[in-house]
């Protein structure tokens, strides 16, 4: 047996059944193991893809995916896909070729040290160096792949260890991993704070997407009935339905959901990571947190627990529902806020507008996805508008990026659905950005044989990024492109291909596609002028009529004032620093910019949340001498614009301080 062998018995012995791959001449004893093996190899048409698909395989299953890449070039092509599933919290192995390690006959042709690269990327980053270990090496790197928090690793084995024969060595016989569970006075601890909560809300976080907790968690929340939001990456972890679902958070504040947040005096925060963007910012005075993690939390400058349950999350939680269920009058104290935000969150859903709006795009796709049908995402404006309108009712059926947030995951995630799920419907859903990133792909797609419908919103630009320049007042600039007549490139890679042509022609595009079979690629003009209507100047007037303004200027004004001049680290550790860290940032870009317009509020003028005059009081310390500067003389009610003085905005070089 040769090296070679003895990895691929050895990853047989993990019950690994597929590997993706695009090979290299140093992989050759690999692939010449493979196929003797029961393992499929399928190729794919750009590393990328193999490590975006590995991944998927591990978020979806549980069980580590495995892609293979030659040396050099190749495994720096696995990169951003090991990036992905180390902040996504998702199982893969990732093995590479490299030159012969004993002798250099090639010298240092296409040589690079990709043990070193991967050792920030992966939970684990070895060269193998001798055939005897790789048994032990590889249910190492399986076990060390999914042990909580899961991620990926990597396994460099040099063509010359690849080919060396050796004895047979039997694979290292696998055990079931079990985890411990919390342990019994952190089990009362948070009863006993749950107990004596008013106003207790869930919060559930991507460690509760584990395949191996949703039924616990469900379980949980049916006991105990306390109302629950989700983050993004949470969705669908509880049957949506339940009538306790207030939301999911995709933005870090001021949307409709946080007026439940900031209600709650306390948070169950189940299985959150910080990977994910702030599903809501603590500071003082908010509700108070119990951590429930597989993990200890990661302690930050907008999440900092006041208590904690570390241990096997499910059946933690079954013995925490022993302690509470029964007991708790209070659990739906939040409940009379739902109806209202989630009224607020489905406006306009059936407008009929064409280009269509994001709101009636993710409600044409929930009326074709049935319940257990799968929609994988893309990063791009739209993912925000599915994160908070899109109801997932089944765990892992909105598969989504809110930790690495790359472009080009959305269409190999969604073929690695299909692959695991033949018979569910699956859709990837990609901006015209992200889908170009991976668009060969659909190569490998219609090759496998996969039933998939990858719908395209086609705004011809880098949306997103284009909706945060216009909402930070930068004028329109490079952020546009063309695309491709998408049906006729569909059509060159043997895919049938549609194009939606009026408001209502969505539904029964995807419809067609879906009951036609194989792959089928829909393409939509998408208007994304909602984007500022709704996430900006609405959630904005929801927020000053809140009284969330002058409260909040108030509050982030006085701990400016605590920071002083160069204590950057130590202003920093304060919890609060982050709204202040905030503040400073919006006074560095209004500084650099006189003549700004202001984002009208209410009756005020504001930038970045933050009151004009919050903004040029502060401004106007560093102005020896000048007094405070009026900005937008006019109200908005008045129809004046309000403009950032240009005393304030030029005069300041130095830094700002308070
Ligand atoms: C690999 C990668 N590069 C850049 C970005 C930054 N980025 C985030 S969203 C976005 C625009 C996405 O454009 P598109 O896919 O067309 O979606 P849209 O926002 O237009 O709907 C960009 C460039 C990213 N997330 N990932
Ligand atoms: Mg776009």
């Amino acid at each position: 047996m040769n090296g070679a062998d003895l990895l691929v018995s050895a990853l047989e012995n993990e019950g690994v059944k597929r590997i993706f791959a695009v090979p290299g001449e140093e992989n050759l004893d690999i692939l010449e193991a493979l196929r003797r093996s029961k393992i499929e190899l399928v190729v794919t048409r750009h590393e990328q893809a193999a490590a975006f698909m590995a991944a998927t395989h591990g978020r979806l299953t549980g069980e580590p995916g495995v892609c293979l890449s030659t040396l050099g070039r190749g495994a720096l092509n696995l990169t951003t896909g090991a990036a992905y599933a180390l902040l996504g919290g998702m199982p893969m192995v990732m093995i590479t070729g490299q030159k012969g390690v004993l002798s250099r006959k090639q010298a240092r042709f296409q040589v690079v040290d990709i043990v070193s690269t991967m050792t920030p990327l992966a939970k684990m980053a070895h060269q193998i160096v001798s055939p005897v270990t790789i048994p032990s090496i590889v249910q190492e790197a399986f076990r060390v792949a999914q042990q909580e928090r899961p991620g990926p690793v990597h396994l460099e084995l040099p063509e010359d260890i690849a080919a060396e024969q050796g004895p047979e060595i039997l694979p290292v016989p696998r055990h079931p991993i079990a985890f411990p569970v919390a342990d019994r006075a952190a089990l009362d601890r948070a009863a006993e704070m749950i107990l004596e909560a008013e106003r207790p809300l869930i919060m559930l976080g991507a460690a509760a997407s584990r395949p191996r907790l949703t039924e616990a968690l469900s379980g949980f929340v049916r006991r105990v009935q306390i109302s629950f939001f989700n983050t993004q990456m949470g969705k669908g972890s509880v049957a949506g339905g339940s009538g306790l679902y207030m939301g999911t958070a995709a933005l870090s504040e001021r949307d409709y959901v946080h007026d439940a947040i900031e209600r709650a005096d306390l948070i169950i925060s189940i299985g959150h990571d910080t990977v994910e963007k702030p599903p809501f910012l603590m500071g003082p005075g908010g509700p108070k947190v119990l951590h429930v993690g597989y993990v200890p939390a990661t302690v930050e400058e907008v999440y900092f627990p006041h208590a904690e349950l570390i241990g096997d999350v499910g059946p933690s939680l079954t013995l925490l529902a022993d302690r509470l269920e029964g007991r708790l009058p209070r659990a739906g104290a939040l409940l009379p806020l739902r109806e209202q935000i989630l009224a607020r969150i489905g406006d306009r859903m059936e407008e009929r507008r064409y280009p269509l709006t994001p709101q009636r795009i993710v409600h044409d796709v929930r009326q074709v996805m049935p319940e257990d049908g799968i929609v994988c995402l893309d990063n791009g404006m739209y993912k925000i508008w599915f994160a908070r309108n899109y109801r997932a009712r089944v765990a892992n059926t909105l598969l989504l990026d809110n930790a690495l947030a790359t472009m080009g995951a959305g269409l190999p995630s969604a073929m690695m659905a299909a692959m695991l799920h033949p018979t569910r419907r699956v859709l990837a859903v990609c901006g015209d950005g992200g889908f170009m990133m991976n668009s060969q792909e659909l190569e490998t797609a219609a090759r496998l044989g996969l039933n998939l419908v990858v719908l395209i919103l086609q705004d011809d630009a880098y949306g997103m990024i284009r909706w945060k320049q216009a909402a930070e007042g930068f004028p329109n600039f490079g952020l546009t492109f063309g695309n491709p007549d998408f049906v006729a490139y569909a059509k060159a890679f043997g895919i049938k291909g549609s194009r939606v042509e009026d408001a209502d022609g969505l539904a029964p595009a995807l419809e067609t596609g879906f009951a036609g079979g194989g792959i089928h690629l829909v393409t939509v003009p998408v208007d994304y002028s909602e984007n500022m209507r709704v996430l900006v100047d609405e959630l904005r007037a929801h927020a000053s009529n809140n009284g969330d303004l002058p409260q909040r200027d108030r509050w982030i004004f006085r701990q400016c004032r605590r920071r002083r001049p160069q204590r950057g680290a130590r202003a920093h550790q304060h919890q609060s620093a982050y709204r202040a860290v905030r503040f400073d940032s919006e006074i560095r870009s209004l500084r650099a910019r006189p003549g700004k317009l202001l984002q009208p509020c209410g009756k005020a003028w504001t930038h970045g949340g933050f009151h004009w005059a919050q903004l040029s009081r502060a401004c106007s310390r560093g102005l020896r001498g000048a007094g405070p500067v009026a900005a937008g003389r006019q109200t908005p009610a008045q129809g004046g614009r309000g403009v950032w003085p240009r005393e304030c905005a030029t005069s300041v070089t130095a830094p700002v301080y308070w």
